[in-house]
């Protein structure tokens, strides 16, 4: 067996104290280790934690992500297009529930046998993390060379690998939000366009925004193609996750998230964890056209969603309803003044600019970009 906190200060020696994840109980002590010793992200689902993973990475962080390989179905998304096409490494810890020849739930027994086939297929490098300490740290360094190559690692850790880590204290935080507007007028519908000129003509020298992925990214780099801009491809749903964990190791910059309400909606659980952490550098603006423009305009279910309210009820400091272009103008530069965790909901009318293009910068381009932007 494997002394935790040994293992866990041999991970820390590489750098790497930032870890997000979801529980499985044989990877629970290294997980009371994050808890106890490191700061750690209980992200909605696993595939967040990537996401939160990647945003730290971004922000200069070594970030590990913990799951359950039931969970490692949940990540297949951001893994394979949000990491891939970035060049994001991420060092995984991925139980394997379900091992051939171990008695273990029915649920488990398929992703037993697949779990290395996944990480494969995903182009991942992987090896079973041994329950020697010599060789466990050995195969630390070899993730960690990886890590430094921008590619992801995943150990996949069996039954009983670590030793017992009590887990301490935790914190529990109440967050409340502060201030909450709903809608009392008539809505103005401005295209997305014009919502995202708004929103670009307000950025400074301090600003990162990371636009969601389809159109909204591609008619932000239409308007401005700057340094500071990324714009998510794929990985739908993940850039409120992505903007959380780079908001969290940058507390210096100020990270505009741009999202869709499909892309939204895909992922609502990480408003939670967003409100939960709430990092006062992270203004939220939801672009609501009731549809997937990107994709052919299919009308999402948004209009049946209170999307302030439930904002407000996940923590939100701010959430705020946005009739027009005036106030989205007007609240921004109030977030800008008065930093604190704020939720901007704005309705758009549907359909796009004519003869969109996409961004000719490749994804990794963006990425070196907005590092160097970062650290700069
Ligand atoms: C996991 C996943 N499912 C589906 C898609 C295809 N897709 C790309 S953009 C998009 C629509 C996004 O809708 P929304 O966030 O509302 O933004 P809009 O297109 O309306 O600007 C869809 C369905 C995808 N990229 N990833």
């Amino acid at each position: 067996m494997l002394d935790t906190e040994i293992f866990g200060s041999e991970l820390k020696k590489l750098g790497f104290t930032f870890y997000s994840g979801v529980p499985c109980s044989f990877l629970k002590d290294i997980i009371n280790y994050a808890i106890n010793d490191c700061e750690y992200i209980a992200a909605a689902n696993e595939g967040d934690a990537v996401a939160i993973a990647a945003g730290a990475f971004i922000g200069g962080k070594k970030a590990v992500v913990l799951m359950q390989n039931s969970g490692l179905t949940n990540a297949v998304s951001p893994l394979t297009s949000l990491n891939y096409p970035f060049n994001l490494p991420v060092l995984g810890f991925v139980s394997l529930r379900g091992e051939e020849g171990i008695s273990d739930q029915p649920q488990h027994e398929l992703m037993g046998q697949i779990t290395t086939k996944m990480l494969e297929t995903m182009k991942i490098k992987y090896e079973y993390l041994s329950c020697n300490a010599e060789e466990a740290k050995r195969q630390l360094a070899r993730a960690n060379d990886c890590i430094e190559k921008n590619q992801p690692f995943f150990f996949v850790v069996k039954k009983g690998t670590f030793k017992k880590e009590a887990l301490g204290k935790q914190e529990q935080v109440s967050t409340l939000y502060i201030h909450k507007k709903l809608k009392f007028k008539n809505d103005q519908l401005p295209s997305r366009f014009e919502a995202l000129h708004i929103i670009n003509s307000l950025k400074d020298r301090q600003t990162v925004q990371l636009a969601t992925t389809g159109k909204t990214g591609r008619e932000l780099y239409e308007i401005e193609d700057a340094c500071n801009n990324l714009y998510m491809v794929g990985s739908m749903g993940c850039i409120g996750s992505l903007g959380l964990g780079l908001a969290l190791t940058r507390r210096d910059k100020d990270i505009v998230v741009i999202d869709g309400d499909g892309s939204l909606l895909m992922r609502m659980g990480s408003l939670a964890t967003n409100g939960y952490y709430h990092p006062e550098n992270m203004l939220h603006i939801l672009l609501d056209n009731n549809a997937y423009d990107s994709t052919g305009c299919q009308s999402t279910v948004s209009n049946n969603v209170n999307f302030v309210d439930i904002a407000a009820a996940c923590g939100y400091t701010n959430s705020i309803y946005v009739h027009n272009l005036e106030e989205l103008e007007t609240y921004i530069k109030a977030w800008k003044k008065e930093k604190k965790l704020t939720f901007i909901y704005i309705k758009i009318s549907k359909g796009s600019k004519e003869n969109l293009g996409r961004p000719k910068i490749k994804p990794y381009e963006v990425k070196e970009r907005l590092k160097v932007f970062i650290n700069g």
